[in-house]
């Protein structure tokens, strides 16, 4: 899969609900209002744009969640739903799927429509966070808490249902950069299943470009292709301020760059998503300017 003069499909996905914060439903228009799409095409390559989903409003974003009770399931799997089928189709058609959200909990979506498309995917998953809790985990009932487990299979039918198999990827073609905040229930998850996680002790210690040499090594080996799930919170808040739940300390945006830089390299990008883009927690829309950079540099923007 080369990545020059591809078609993009751009399906924009204006959800909060999976969060606990309000904003992040405006993310798509953030982020084309970067610059988006002429920068892909700068890049050569073609764009449809295919615009946002419909997702309901909440007026109740306060449901209070707790143990075992998922906030907003019912609107959250419909909106997943549809999002899986409008990602299916993109594949399907030869294009490759770009999804802006919205919160992680649509990583659940597009994984789903992924792996209807594609035999057997591998997932890069760049986040502070874990996103494996389940409802026996979790400690807010905010379902972008969960998107990764689901996407391994576990977590409630109505979201693990949605698109064809149960398991959407295998632990062993699953990998996390960037990690630096899990639930005790979470390092659990993540140990039992032997699923690779890098965190910021290991980016810090050998380098974004060993760390992403390994993470492809591994979500590439034996895969048709890799789906780059990119969750904004993943950088550090000081370079993507607007994201709703930042954890100092992570990774650099020049890191992030050659991170996607080496993924352009390696042309085994089937999908990507960039998520949880917060206009009302950013500063002079630094953070949807942080996921141009990053989208063009993923889909072949060179310096020079
Ligand atoms: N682990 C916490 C929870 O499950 O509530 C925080 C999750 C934040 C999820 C973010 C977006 O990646
Ligand atoms: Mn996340
Ligand atoms: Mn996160
Ligand atoms: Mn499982």
């Amino acid at each position: 899969t080369k990545l020059t003069g591809r078609t993009l499909s751009i399906i924009g996905v204006p959800m909060d609900l999976g969060a606990s914060r309000c904003g992040a439903d405006m993310g798509p228009t953030a982020i084309r209002n970067a610059g988006l799409v002429s920068r892909l095409e700068q890049v050569g390559h073609s764009v449809k744009d295919e615009g946002d989903l419909v997702v309901k409003r909440c007026s109740s974003l306060s449901v209070p969640g707790t143990a075992s009770s998922l906030r907003h399931l019912d609107e959250i799997a419909a909106v997943n739903e549809r999002l899986c089928e409008a990602v299916a189709k993109a594949a399907g058609d030869g294009r490759l799927p770009l999804v802006l959200g919205g919160d992680h909990s649509i990583a659940i979506g597009t994984v789903a429509g992924m792996s209807s498309r594609v035999d057997k995917l591998g997932l890069i998953w760049f986040d502070a966070h874990g996103d494996v809790n389940t409802a026996e985990t979790t400690p807010s009932g905010n379902i972008h808490g969960m998107s990764l487990a689901v996407a391994l299979g576990c977590g409630h039918p109505r979201l693990t249902g949605i698109g064809g198999k149960t398991e959407k990827v295998q632990p062993e073609h699953t990998v996390l950069v960037g990690a630096r905040s899990l639930d005790p229930g979470e390092r659990e998850f993540l140990k039992k299943r032997g699923i690779l996680v890098f965190t910021m002790r290991d980016i810090e210690r050998l380098g974004i470009e060993e760390v992403m040499k390994r993470a492809m090594d591994r979500a590439a080996d034996g895969t048709d292709g890799l789906h780059l799930s990119l969750d904004l919170d993943g950088l550090d808040p000081c370079e993507a301020p607007g994201v709703g739940t930042p954890v100092p300390g992570g990774i650099r945006l020049r890191e992030s760059l050659l991170a996607m830089e080496l993924l352009a390299d390696a042309g085994v990008l089937r999908s990507a998503e960039f998520v949880e883009v917060n206009p009302l927690l950013d500063r002079q829309n630094r953070t949807a300017l942080a996921a141009v950079e990053l989208i063009g540099a993923l889909f072949g923007e060179k310096i020079l």
